[in-house]
């Protein structure tokens, strides 16, 4: 029988807790084992087990130190399981991926290896760069598309100041932000 999502996310969170890494390990290879496309579980799965965590530490039962250290778990649990692309797309235009004034890096990464697995080579920008610095990485690694992520809010209304410096020379943006004010962000110029 498939272990139901909510389940695996319940084991997860425990696992992740717990700071047991070989649990965390065991519970992806059961989805990989489980599903025939499992990324999209993985995914689902990281996200709702970090954001649970957070709740938790918002709530007072859980400590940063146990957010911090589920950071690093599935920090290396993407990498182990995105690692392999499975074809090469071919690709003309130049990606790059950077987190905008923010140190937020599990979603830069994990759009990345999904990139990366698709067959799509994608340029690791760096983090918590000013939209300065953003700028002239674009121009000197002559970078096509611009993939921006942020989940704080200060950093996340820096954007149009990305848009402004890259004015006339530069026009390809995908910036994301995962706030739960996300449509006022809209309205303020993200995107
Ligand atoms: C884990 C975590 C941390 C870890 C980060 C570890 C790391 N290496 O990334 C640690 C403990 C270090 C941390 C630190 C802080 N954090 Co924190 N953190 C979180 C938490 C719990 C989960 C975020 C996460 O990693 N999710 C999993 C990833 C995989 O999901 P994601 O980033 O959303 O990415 C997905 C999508 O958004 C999307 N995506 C993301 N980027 C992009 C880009 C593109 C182009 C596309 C297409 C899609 C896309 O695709 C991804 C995959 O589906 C959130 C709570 C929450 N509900 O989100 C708070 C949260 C983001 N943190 C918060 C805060 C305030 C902080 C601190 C300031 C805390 C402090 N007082 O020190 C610091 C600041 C760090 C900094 N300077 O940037 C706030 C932000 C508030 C706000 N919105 O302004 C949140 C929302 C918690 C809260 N409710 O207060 N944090």
């Amino acid at each position: 029988m498939i272990a139901d999502v909510t389940d695996l996310t319940s084991q997860l969170v425990a696992a992740l807790k717990n700071l047991d890494s070989l649990q965390s390990k065991q519970i992806m290879k059961t989805i990989e084992n489980e599903h025939t496309d499992p990324y999209p579980v993985i995914e689902q799965i990281l996200i709702q087990s970090l954001e649970q965590i957070g709740l938790e530490w918002e709530e007072g039962t859980a400590a940063l130190s146990q957010v911090y250290m589920s950071g690093i778990i599935v920090e290396s649990l993407i990498t182990q399981h995105f690692k392999e692309a499975r074809s090469h797309h071919p690709q003309d235009k130049k990606i790059g991926i950077v987190t905008l004034a923010d140190q937020h890096t599990l979603g830069k990464k994990l759009v990345s290896m999904m990139l990366f697995a698709q067959g799509y080579q994608i340029s690791d920008l760096g983090q918590g760069l000013t939209p300065e610095q953003i700028a002239l990485a674009v121009s000197e690694q002559g970078i096509d598309i611009l993939l921006v992520s942020s989940l704080m809010l200060p950093a996340a209304l820096q954007v149009k100041k990305i848009k402004i410096l890259t004015w006339g020379f530069y026009k390809n943006y995908c910036g994301w932000s995962s706030l739960p004010f996300e449509s006022t962000l809209v309205e303020r110029g993200w995107r």
